[in-house]
């Protein structure tokens, strides 16, 4: 890294009056699960293209996960899809995580691709297809015992595609109750994640379409259960960063599935296209980290998930993922470069322009010397990208061929 380049950002933060070393350590400090089925072959509605290389067991997803974390050094953990991740013996895929230097994540129970569930699964009209479907969340909720997790992350695919259709408040209350006997199953230390969509693959009326529902939902069930933030799923123009900020202050908010999006549930990778939001949702984390007066609104923003979901359709999936991981951390290196003090001072006295500004100021800081210090300091390659296409691995898992693992 270019020094002279280094010293200049230094004293430019310095001139703003940033405290340099504690933005350091707190970057230091991010971590960012990335998703067992963004290694597989992914894609959309229309095409699944089959890629070489690509891992053929959750065994091998952890491998490629693994280059991540090594490169990166922010993506200690992996989160699975239950059933895309069965194996017999859920003591070795942990163990074989450790070996790895990771540890399992959340643990996804799908519950969105098999005949029975045509018309829902835990919101079925079908007594049987419930009790299955209820089944599956509990025997995932063992499954992330046994690996060593505290957290099970659940979408439901459930709604319906016509008026009529079916009993929408029926079928809450069957939610509620299949929730209900899941919350129950989880130990102490663990937390239950609920994720809310406001369409796809339901065209009507979807089951957990927004974060209201969610947190309906997460606060009938009790203090572990909590709201998952998909920043794919929302409609165009939802505020984000406030849903994020009243979900902080409800403390409520569990965890994050990162993707960027332009039209619908794109899945594309996080920050390429709406950078700004995702920079203005970290503006509202570090907020809520900073407010000494709510210290359990500050555990809440402590221990948030920051999870990738992605589908990496077009682009080979490991780079995708150290790129979808650095942006994160990118925009989070941003949000670290506001002026606290004087974004107080600015609202207090109700000048907008110059709030505005403050918060556009930290965006537009080139953060690149910055990072590169931190990877310095944490012994990772400068540019990890770089390192990775360099590192002989994508020549490696050639050899597994094409028909891997894929949803
Ligand atoms: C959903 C949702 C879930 C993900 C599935 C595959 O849209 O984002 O989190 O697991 O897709
Ligand atoms: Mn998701
Ligand atoms: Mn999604």
């Amino acid at each position: 890294m270019n020094d002279a380049r280094i010293q200049v950002f230094e004293a430019h933060q310095r001139s703003r009056g940033i405290e340099l070393e504690a933005v350091k350590q707190t970057l230091k400090g991010l971590k960012i699960e990335t998703p067992s089925w963004g290694y597989g072959d992914s894609g959309t509605r229309f095409k699944v293209f089959k890629k070489a290389g690509v891992p053929r067991t959750p065994f091998e997803k952890l491998e490629d996960a693994a280059q991540v974390h090594r490169l990166t050094g922010m993506s200690p953990s992996v989160a699975v899809h239950i059933p895309w991740d069965q194996v017999e013996d859920y003591g070795r895929l942990r163990e074989h995580a450790e070996s790895l230097g990771l540890r399992i994540g959340a643990v996804n129970p799908n519950l969105f691709q098999e005949d029975d569930y045509m018309f829902g699964s835990i919101t079925n009209a079908d007594q049987s297809v419930r009790r299955k479907a209820i089944d599956h969340l509990l025997q995932c909720v063992e499954i992330a015992k046994a690996v060593g997790s505290d957290i099970v992350s659940l979408w439901l695919a459930d709604g319906t595609n016509y008026p009529g259709q079916a009993d929408i408040r029926q079928r809450k209350h069957w939610m509620e109750e299949a929730l209900r006997e899941t919350y129950q199953a989880l130990d102490d230390d663990m937390r239950l994640l609920i994720e809310y969509k406001f369409f796809e693959p339901a065209f009507y009326h979807t089951d957990l379409a927004d974060w209201g529902m969610a947190y309906n939902t997460a606060l009938k069930l009790g203090p572990q259960a909590e709201v998952l933030v998909d920043t794919g799923h929302h409609p165009q123009g939802t505020n984000v960063e406030h849903i994020v900020a009243i979900l902080l202050d409800e403390e409520r908010l569990g965890g994050f599935h990162f993707n960027s999006r332009k039209y619908a549930d794109d899945d594309l990778i996080v920050g390429t296209t709406n950078p700004y939001e995702l920079f203005l949702i970290f503006y509202q984390i570090l907020a809520a980290l900073r407010d000494d007066r709510r210290p359990s609104v500050q555990k809440t923003a402590q221990r948030i998930a920051y999870m990738i979901d992605q589908s990496h359709n077009i682009e080979p999936k490991i780079p995708a993922m150290i790129r979808s991981v650095l942006n994160v951390q990118t925009y989070f290196a941003k949000a670290l470069l506001i002026h606290w003090e004087a974004l107080s001072e600015a609202q207090a006295d109700q000048d907008v322009l110059r709030a505005e500004a403050l918060i556009r100021e930290a965006f537009e800081q080139d953060v690149e010397p910055l990072l590169q210090v931190v990877r310095e300091e944490m012994g990772l390659p400068q540019d990890p990208m770089q390192a990775f296409f360099e590192s002989g691995y994508l020549e490696k898992i050639q050899e597994r061929g094409i028909g891997g693992a894929s949803w």
